[in-house]
């Protein structure tokens, strides 16, 4: 049989439900939704977040190379000579302590992925129950970028390697954490439009939170540009408070911003339109705030891109809404 060679050693796909037996060659399978019947494969990566009208609430990581998976270090995780997902989950009763938590998951992550040979971080999504319970430093989130910041900095020149992130408020309990990585660097990416989130002033908290706006990626004959979760902000202020319609349009733009400057990084005149979305995640505060959003998504981030749309906690109290995804950058055969 003809091979051609593959673009990318993974795909990503949307899917109404999980197959009841995950085929060989699936790295992960992310199921959001409540109440989910609980699964025995450990790559499937459980999300208590409600999927908001019609969108397909399975996101699968297949792979065309062939996949290891397993158990260690307390992760879940899968591999295929190119990509590492890893994902771990802790219950309530080891979070009293969320700067602690945090910290340990940073170190245990760390070990796996140098001992699995992936010691390149590209991008993290972390799931909490609660994450603006309690006031000021004390609020969980802040506790959580406090104990991240002090693992992450044990590293020299850690704020140019930072992974891209996601960092949402699920429902029932507990933490979930998990991470892509690769055997070779991506390349941090900021956004001009606002201050770096590792540059936050302290008004945000004791430590600032250490990830990228985006990260971008050169596989075999494909550049992922993996897009951190991005809200309406512009310097380190919240705009538009009160306005989902608003914030979503500042979003694009936030969004088409970090997109210019990865393209312009590559040497490459093209803007947002011409990156091809491998799908986009929209978290919405609340529910009742998509009937109106809905209508703005094919304007706003295209036609034919896949968004999903969930309820979920923003981890600052003022911002109704966040958008993350990967986009393909212009010029891969796919
Ligand atoms: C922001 O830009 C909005 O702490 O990992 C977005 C993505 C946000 C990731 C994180 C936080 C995180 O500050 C919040």
């Amino acid at each position: 049989m003809p091979q051609s060679l593959p673009n990318c050693s993974y795909r990503v796909s949307y899917a109404q439900s999980a197959p009841a037996k995950l085929p060989d060659s699936t790295l992960a399978c992310v199921r959001f939704g409540r109440g989910l019947p609980p699964a025995d494969d450990p790559r499937v990566i459980d999300v208590d977040l409600e999927p908001l009208g019609a969108s397909p609430p399975v996101e699968l990581w297949d792979s065309v190379l062939p996949v290891t998976h397993g158990e260690q270090e307390g992760f879940s995780y899968a591999e295929n000579g190119e990509v590492l997902f890893g994902c771990l989950r802790l219950p309530e009763a080891e979070l009293a302590h969320m700067d602690h938590a945090a910290f340990r998951a940073y170190v245990r992550m760390d070990r796996l992925m140098q001992k699995l040979g992936y010691p390149c971080w590209l991008r993290v999504w972390i799931y909490m129950a609660d994450i603006t319970q309690g006031e000021g430093d004390a609020e969980r989130y802040r506790q959580f970028s406090l104990g991240r910041h002090r693992a992450l900095s044990l590293k020299p020149g850690f704020e140019q390697n930072l992974p891209a992130a996601t960092a949402i408020g699920s429902h029932d309990s507990g933490l979930v954490i998990y991470f892509i990585a690769a055997k070779s660097p991506g390349m941090q990416v900021e956004n001009p439009r606002t201050v770096s989130a590792f540059r936050y002033p302290r008004e945000y908290g004791p430590r600032s939170p250490s990830f990228s706006r985006a990260t971008l990626k050169h596989w075999a004959n494909t550049t992922h540009l993996y897009v951190s979760g991005t809200a309406s902000i512009v310097g380190h202020e919240s705009r538009h408070l009160g306005d989902p319609a608003r914030q979503l349009q500042e979003v694009r733009d936030n969004i088409r911003a970090l997109a210019q400057t990865a393209l312009g990084a590559e040497g490459q005149g093209h803007d947002l339109a011409d990156c091809r979305p491998l799908g986009l995640n929209l978290y919405l505060r609340e529910r009742r705030m998509i009937d109106s959003l809905r209508p703005l998504l094919p304007q706003l981030f295209g036609a034919d891109t896949p968004i999903l749309c969930l309820e979920g906690d923003i981890c600052r109290k003022d911002l109704l809404l966040e958008v993350e995804g990967i986009y393909a950058l212009p010029g891969d055969a796919a």
